[in-house]
């Protein structure tokens, strides 16, 4: 005779055992909480189950426009190149009971860019007001699958997806990036993955620096010799290069596939060696100076009092604005250290109404709120707050890019061999832990349009030094656009962004592995 314990000790071991082995076997995480997601969303439940991704799943669509096609064409072939599926996607008047079902519908979040993504044991729907959201969304189902979803070649591996529900939105606007393509060129396709690799953590604005001392680099058709003298060279005397303007609209086309929009930037009246060295007319003097290759800032200006610089801006602006879908048009401003004040403000002021005249809202960096700003003019934060002081009393709009924090030239620490500090170090934990509207009391939330991080390529000449110096840092950034500040700490940021490790390999990103975070790697 068994005793009653026995009897209870037996069935355990016959019935429960099994099952415990199975479900410690068991490798897909099925809690949707516990996915590392950067930037954080801002609202996650799980419902404790799996979805899979199949070779029979189909993209289903609730309309068919250029726009929901781009959105689930840009899904399906991502999905397609490590999962090796080739998704029918098909257009449904009534939601789904399976697959994937991306859905632009008026009741979903009541906010630009939001996005809800709910993932069932049947159905990942995704659904969003308008189609950026549901491309913002894609990027969250990107790290909700397996790491090796980002491999370049077809992998053996179960395509699951825990189950629950994000609702998500973004904090600020405008989210976004500067690339320097003045002091190195950088080709078409080197800007193409600079745009993807913002796009992943949902950034949306890439502004181009495309004039500088050493080089001028978008072709303009009425002043031909600004790129074929003044784009010949770069920092350190190499080549050099420019876009030619059909160069540009491809590069403006590739950013709006991924609903990221382009901002140009010609800065001046300093920062103009290259256009000066290309047109003798430009200068005071009369004379053309060299091309310049070193890195030395503030030594030269446009002649502010010679009419024909303004004819020159016209055009420029003029060529530039037609080229530009978006409303911005960046105008530098940055550093005329050899423009006398009195000239610098008329000169702004001027250049402002030329700008505003093309139908374009003027950008500059700091400095020129000192002129007489346009209530639809945005100063851009880099370096002294008292000028963005004096441009908010003026009723104008800030970007935040403090150079002692936001800054992806500056290097991480004293080892760092690309980069500059002249504005600080930045190691990854102090580029994620600032707030945009608590860096200075008087420049507060209402007044920032959001976060941009410039990285400035003076001492960059290739992509993987452009990775190095971005990556982890750019994803910090992203979050601090994205997500509210009530859900970006240290600590969890620094566990999430260890999960990201084997992504980032994948994605062939030749990040800088701090020692400030545990990387998670195979
Ligand atoms: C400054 C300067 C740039 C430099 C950069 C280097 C601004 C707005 N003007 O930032 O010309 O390249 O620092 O960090």
């Amino acid at each position: 005779m068994y005793s009653v314990a026995e009897k209870l000790k037996q069935y355990l071991i016959i019935f429960l055992f099994p099952i415990l082995i199975f479900s410690c076997a068991k490798p897909e995480p099925t809690d949707l909480t516990k996915v590392s997601m950067i930037p954080v969303p801002v609202s996650v439940s799980a419902t404790g189950s799996t979805h899979t991704i199949t070779n029979e799943t189909v993209i289903y669509i609730s309309e068919s426009n250029d726009e929901t096609k781009n959105v689930s064409a840009y899904l399906s072939n991502f999905l397609h190149t490590a999962t090796g599926f080739d998704f029918i996607i098909e257009v449904v008047d009534t939601e789904p009971a399976a697959g994937i079902y991306l859905a632009l519908i008026p009741e979903s979040v009541d906010k630009a860019e939001g996005y809800e993504l709910e993932v069932t044991e049947d159905i990942i729907k995704l659904s969003a007001r308008q189609p950026e959201g549901l491309f913002r969304g894609i990027q969250t189902l990107r790290q909700l699958l397996p790491a090796k979803i980002e491999a370049q070649s077809v992998q053996d591996q179960q395509w699951t997806v825990a189950t629950g529900k994000i609702v998500d939105y973004p904090e600020y606007e405008y989210r976004g990036s500067m690339l320097d393509v003045s002091r190195h060129f950088f080709s078409k396709e080197d800007v193409k993955r600079y745009i993807d690799l913002i796009a992943a953590y949902k950034m949306n604005r890439l502004h181009l620096h495309l004039a500088d001392d050493q080089g001028w680099r978008i072709e303009i058709k009425s002043w031909p010799n600004l790129t074929a003298h003044g784009g010949k060279t770069e920092v350190g005397g190499g080549d050099g290069g420019f876009y030619t303007q059909e160069d540009y609209k491809e590069i403006v086309q590739y950013a709006a596939e991924r609903y990221i929009m382009i901002i140009p930037e010609i800065d001046m009246p300093g920062h103009t060696n290259a256009a000066l060295s290309s047109y003798p007319e430009l200068n005071c003097s009369g004379e053309a100076p060299e091309l310049y290759t070193g890195t030395e800032v503030g030594f030269s200006t446009l002649c502010t009092d010679k009419e024909i610089t303004y004819q020159f801006v016209d055009d420029v602006i003029g060529e530039l604005a037609v080229l530009t879908p978006g409303p911005y048009i960046h105008i530098g401003g940055d550093e005329s250290h050899v423009t006398p004040m009195e000239d610098y403000i008329p000169f702004i002021n001027r250049v402002q109404e030329i700008v505003l005249s093309h139908n374009k809202r003027m950008i500059g960096w700091d400095e020129v709120a000192n002129a007489e700003l346009d209530s639809s003019s945005i100063i851009q934060y880099w370096s002294e707050a008292d000028n963005i002081i004096m441009g908010l009393s003026q009723g104008a709009k800030v970007i935040m890019s403090p150079a002692y924090k936001a800054y992806l030239d500056m290097q991480y620490d004293s080892a760092t061999r690309l980069g500059q500090n002249w504005a600080a170090y930045i190691e990854v934990d102090e580029g994620y832990q600032w707030d945009p509207a608590e860096l200075n009391e008087q420049i507060k939330r209402a007044n920032i349009i959001g976060v941009e991080a410039p990285l400035w390529t003076e001492t960059m000449e290739t992509i993987d030094d452009l990775e190095y110096m971005m990556f982890p840092r750019i994803m910090g950034y992203a979050e601090i656009g994205w997500s509210p500040k009530v859900l970006r700490k240290w600590d969890t940021y620094k566990a999430r962004l260890a999960a990201q490790a084997e992504r980032l390999k994948l994605m062939q990103v030749d990040y800088y592995a701090s020692k400030k975070v545990q990387w998670v790697t195979e």
